[in-house]
Parts: structure tokens; sequence; C-alpha cells
């Protein structure tokens, strides 16, 4: 019989989980697993912040290597990678299953992949799609992407599965923080194309920014699509493959979007090197392509 096997035989049937990190996403994760019943030991570095869930059922561990100690299957949500290290300095990884949901970089989830194996845990990189409010509401559509060891997640999917949806990536324990960076950069390019459509509107008084977003996000959300052809011309290698609007046209038109931004008083600093790099690429390829050949003009 494997400890996990044994654990499962708690008076719940449920895995218990140690959680470490109670900042505002690990308070909600450890919510979603109490309502679940499974049994919870968790650990943060400053103790008051642990108050609130032992009253609700959690077991309160004195240091994190006391929390570790507790569980197999121990969940790390931490500000970034130095605090995972710091907290796990002391702990007994032996036999352990250490799932990290901390943001960090590819890198670095490979480097603590091969850290945990080196003190003979299992690891499993997660990347969470979900603000705090979205953890445990499955119709928010939250979700964690993971990637590592494909037996821990087999194992422990449905304990994983409690918060918000899963997404394995692979077993490459780096993959699950580049999709979530990735995804998180596109939307900052969104944000910042947002940000300078307020701008462009904001000194005219008959246009009401709570009128305008509606038509902003219908008009983001049509064109979200063209992800799929994107991906196709990069597959394909061709990026005139399906091209509607084609280079040359996007370009003749980028002075008018730079002189609507001097008109209205508004710096085009967010838009300008986007349309520089289309510009460089019209320069080199030719304006019969999608806009796609800027992902080349981004490999160094
Ligand atoms: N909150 C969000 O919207 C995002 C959503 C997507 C995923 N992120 C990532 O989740 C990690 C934790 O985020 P968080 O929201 O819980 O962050 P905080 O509320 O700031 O809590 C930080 C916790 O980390 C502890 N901590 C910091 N440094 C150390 C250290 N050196 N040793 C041990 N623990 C440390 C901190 O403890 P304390 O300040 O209460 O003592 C909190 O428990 C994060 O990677 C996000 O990028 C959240």
């Amino acid at each position: 019989m494997t400890a996990n096997t044994r654990e499962k035989t708690s008076t719940s049937g449920k895995t218990p989980v140690t959680l470490l990190g109670l900042g505002a996403m690990g308070t909600a994760l450890a919510r979603t697993w109490l309502a679940a019943d499974h049994p919870l030991t968790v650990w943060n570095r400053t103790p008051g912040r642990a108050a609130r869930l032992v009253g609700e059922g959690a077991k309160p561990a004195g240091s994190a290597a006391e929390a570790v100690a507790a569980s197999t299957l121990v969940v790390v949500c931490l500000l970034d990678d130095a605090s995972v290290g710091e907290a796990l300095a002391e702990a007994d990884l032996a036999g352990k299953d250490l799932v990290n949901l901390t943001t960090t970089t590819p890198a670095q989830a490979r480097a603590r992949a091969e850290w945990a194996r080196e003190r003979g845990a299992r690891y499993l990189d997660g990347g969470i799609m979900a603000v705090p409010p979205m953890i445990g509401v499955p119709e928010a559509g939250g979700y964690v992407f993971y990637s590592g060891s494909t037996e821990l997640f087999e194992e422990h999917g449905e304990t994983l599965a409690v918060p918000a949806g899963t997404r394995y990536v692979g077993e490459d324990a780096g993959h699950a923080a580049l999709h979530d960076v990735a995804l998180l950069s596109a939307m900052y390019g969104m944000f910042a194309g947002v940000h300078h459509a307020f701008a462009l509107i904001s000194k005219e008084e008959s246009i009401d920014p709570v009128t305008f977003a509606p038509l902003l996000a219908e008009w983001l959300s049509a064109m979200a699509g063209g992800v799929h052809l994107t991906a196709d011309q990069l597959r394909s290698g061709d990026y005139t493959k399906g091209v509607v609007s084609h280079l040359a046209m996007q370009v003749a038109g980028t002075p008018t979007f730079l002189a609507t931004a001097e008109q209205q008083g508004v710096s085009a600093e967010l838009l300008r090197p986007y349309f520089d790099l289309m510009a460089r690429r019209l320069a080199e390829a030719g304006g019969e392509e999608d806009l796609t050949g800027v992902v080349d003009l981004l490999l160094r």
C-alpha cells in the first residue's frame, strides 16, 4: 500500500492536502479544499493569515517543514520562485508530490523540478489562469495549466480539479509557466490597445466610456478568432495563406492612426512599436503577407 492509498482512508475519504502560502490566491484555493472535505494542513510565513482558515477547519502547522510532513500532496502558492526555495529549505521532500502554483518563468520551473527530483519528490508545475474570485466557481471558467510528472497529475487530478479546471500540457515542467506567460502577455497587449482606445475618446464629452465599452468588447471578441488563422499560417510557413487584410494595406493605414492620436492629444507610445515592426516586415518581405511575419521579427 502506498502512502497515498493510506491517506485516502482518512475519515472524509478525500486526499489530504498541505498548502503553503495563504495570500489572496492560497486562501481561495484553501477554501475550496475545505468545502470539498479534504483534510487540509496550512502554513503561511506570517502566521496570523491562517487564523480564519483554521476556524473553517484547516489544521495549522508551526513551520513549512511540519506542514510538508503532514501530507503526501504538497501544494505551494507563494509570491515567486525565491520564496518557494526559502519556504521549502528545511522540508524533507522525500516521497512527496510537490505541486507548485507559484508564477515563475519556464526556466525557474524546470530548475525547481530538478531541485525537487534531487530531493526525492515528484513535481508538477502550475500556471493559474484565474483570479481569486474565480477559484471554486466553475462557471467563471478559470483553470490551471499543469506540466511535469504525468503520474502525479493522473494520481491527484481529482484533488487538483477541486479549485479550478485543469489542463495538462506535457512532461516538460516549464510548459505550464510558458503557456501561462504567453496567454498573459497576449492579455497585456490587448489591455494596451484598450487603454489607447479609451484615451482616444476620453476628451469627447459626448462619448461616454460606459457606452463605448460594449462596442470595444464586441470588436475584440470578433477579432480574437484571428488567432486561428495566424496559427495556421505559422504552421504552414505561408503567411499569405488566407490573408484578408494584407500588410501593405495595413501599413498604409498606420499614419491615420498616428494622426488621430495626435489630433486627440494622445501619446502613440503604445501603438508605435507595433507599427514600426509592421513597417520593417513590409520592407523585408513585401506587402502580400498577413501581420504574422511580425512573429519572425520578434525571434532573436
Ligand atoms: N492573485 C492573482 O490575481 C494572481 C492570479 C494568477 C496567479 N497568481 C500567482 O499566485 C501566486 C500567489 O499570489 P497571491 O495572490 O496569493 O499573492 P499574495 O497575496 O501577495 O501572497 C503572497 C504569498 O507569498 C508569501 N511569501 C512571500 N514571500 C515569501 C517568502 N520569502 N517566504 C515564504 N512565503 C512568502 C506571502 O506570505 P506573507 O507575506 O503572508 O508572510 C503570501 O502567503 C503568485 O505567484 C502570483 O503571481 C495570483
